[in-house]
């Protein structure tokens, strides 16, 4: 780490504050490192779990070449997942929350026992097709890596489909996101590094790099299988081929009830 603490304990101020008050920032400064960055992260979900959310799980970032061609970038990322960014599938969410948001069609592993440093490989039992709601923090969605890390790597929501057994082989699915029912992105799981199994060693190599514990029924997000669509007042929906669906409804200001 190169940076002081109080510098990245400001960044997390900045960043938490621009999440719960719905307001974009501008970038952090230049030179932060990854390290920094995480350190920033932590910081900024210390504040998110002192206010009373709990651990969800964690979710892969910049896991397809789509969405680092879209970003620029070329790097896998972690962010965390709490309670208070889950949204029931079929259920809806007020745009008001977000600044800026954008979706995606991911996969979903669910962690069957608490991870040790003794386990090779994740314990899972059961995968699901799910959205991730993403937001970034900083004005126009532009950031560096560093950036990106630090504000959880735009970490905003999630919905998770029912849940089916593992096991089947998850690669070379048809991916299609669909908004009020027409298709807006489509692609294929393989997006998702090749394969979306292949976002479970990536993930326990940098959780336990970075000291991001991993629970039972914590949940994995493995990644976009497609680039990022805006997040419209709709039905968004993701339909994975032979897995299923997810969906939420996104209400407008006037039309938001909760
Ligand atoms: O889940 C993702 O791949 C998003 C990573 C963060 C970058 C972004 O805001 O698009
Ligand atoms: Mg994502």
């Amino acid at each position: 780490m190169t940076t002081e603490t109080g510098a990245l304990d400001l960044a997390a101020e900045r960043l938490d504050t621009a999440q719960h008050t719905v307001a974009a920032v501008g970038q952090l400064p230049g030179g932060l490192t990854p390290a920094d960055a995480y350190a920033i992260q932590d910081a900024v979900i210390a504040r998110r779990l002192a206010r009373g959310e709990r651990p969800a799980g964690l979710k892969l970032g910049f896991t397809s070449k789509a969405k680092m061609a879209q970003m620029g970038v070329s790097e896998v990322i972690v962010g965390r997942l709490t309670d208070a960014m889950r949204v029931p599938d079929g259920g809806e969410v007020a745009l008001a929350r977000f600044i800026h948001p954008r979706v995606e069609p991911e996969i979903a592993y669910r962690i069957a026992r608490d991870v040790t440093p003794d386990d090779d490989e994740l314990p899972v039992d059961a995968v699901a097709p799910a959205l991730e709601i993403i937001d970034s923090r900083y004005r126009d969605f532009r950031f560096s890596l560093p950036d990106v890390i630090a504000d959880n790597a735009s970490s905003a929501g999630f919905v998770i489909g029912a849940w089916q057994p593992p096991g089947a082989d998850l690669g070379g699915r048809e991916v299609r996101l669909t908004v009020d029912g027409a298709d807006v992105e489509t692609g294929s799981t393989d997006a998702i590094l090749g394969h979306p199994d292949r976002a479970l060693p990536e993930l326990l190599r940098i959780a336990r790099r970075q000291g991001m514990p991993l629970r039972a029924g914590h949940v994995v997000l493995a990644g976009a299988a497609t680039a990022a669509a805006p997040f419209p007042a709709a039905r968004v929906e993701v339909h994975v081929a032979g897995l299923g669906t997810a969906s939420v409804l996104g209400t407008a200001p006037d039309a938001a009830t909760g």
